[in-house]
């Protein structure tokens, strides 16, 4: 599915290229990116064949600059507010897809864009990255889910800093404080964020579900989560294989 905002690549080994192609506007999230977002979203978790997702942005200046600040022409509290709702169904859906994705930031990741790559499983920076949560400066707060996912990756105080400076911070920062995985040169970014990937999918696909739904759910349900694994077909392959010395075909039953 591509749709020309959005870009669908798919690779033999099951991970799939996402692509926000409006580089002449830094890849802002319009109206029309969220939806075919949405649909390539709802499409990548059906699918069986794709096991992990890459996002990335067109051009070499952007990930994504935020929402489309153009469409802010909200004309009522609650129709703003639904705006909002909407983006946070639209991550959501990526985040507790079951199957990882990985950010890959080329450049400018504000406001929205940096919620959508909070959303990601993980982040990866090129070295000229910019990252911010800058709406305050426009009088608004993040709608997209930053002022819940940022303090539980950064914590608290740096996460507040960010939010009320509303001042970017390079890809090294990012590094330190924990927000982006890896910090890599332009270049070998994709190349580096697919590698990435092929070693997380190369993993049985349910065990993988699993883990990122005990992080998610946090304490107290690890153990049930456990057992779900445990009963797997894959838990099987996995250990059978390990005894026999040989790698494993997971088929993600
Ligand atoms: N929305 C719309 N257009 C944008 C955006 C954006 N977020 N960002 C950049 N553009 C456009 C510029 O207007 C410009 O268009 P034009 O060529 O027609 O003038 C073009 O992209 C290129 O940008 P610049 O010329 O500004 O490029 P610079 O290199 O000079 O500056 C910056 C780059 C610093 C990134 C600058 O473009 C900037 O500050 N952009 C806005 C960043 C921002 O404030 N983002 C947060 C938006 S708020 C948000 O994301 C809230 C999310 C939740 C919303 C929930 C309800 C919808």
């Amino acid at each position: 599915m591509s749709s020309g905002c959005i870009i669908l690549e798919r690779f033999d080994d099951g991970v799939a290229r996402i692509t926000i192609n409006r580089p002449d506007r830094l890849n802002a999230l319009n109206s029309e990116v969220m939806k075919v977002l949405e649909e390539t979203f709802l499409a990548a978790a059906a699918d069986p064949q794709v096991k992990g997702l890459i996002l990335t942005g067109a051009g070499e200046k952007a990930f994504a600059a935020g929402a489309d600040i153009k469409e802010f022409t909200f004309r009522s509290p609650v129709e703003a507010q639904m705006s909002s709702e909407r983006g946070h169904r639209i991550l959501r859906l990526l985040e507790t897809m079951g199957k990882p994705s990985i950010a890959a930031i080329n450049g400018y990741a504000l406001g929205g864009g940096l919620e959508l790559a909070l959303a990601c499983t993980l982040r990866v920076a090129s070295t000229h990255a910019k990252l911010g949560l800058p709406e305050v400066k426009l009088g608004l707060i993040p709608g997209y889910g930053g002022t819940e996912r940022l303090p539980v990756l950064v914590g608290k105080g740096r996460a507040l800093e960010l939010l009320l400076t509303g001042e970017p911070v390079d890809a090294q920062e990012a590094w330190r404080i924990g927000l982006v995985n890896h910090v890599v040169d332009p270049e070998g970014l994709l190349e580096f964020c697919h590698g990435l990937m092929k070693r997380m999918v190369a993993n049985a696909p349910r065990a993988l579900a699993l883990a990122m739904q005990a992080v998610e759910r946090g304490p107290g349900h690890e153990s049930a989560l456990f057992g779900l694994a445990a009963s797997t077909q894959d838990m099987r392959e996995g250990v059978q294989a390990f005894l026999e010395k040989r790698p494993p075909q997971f088929q993600g039953r």
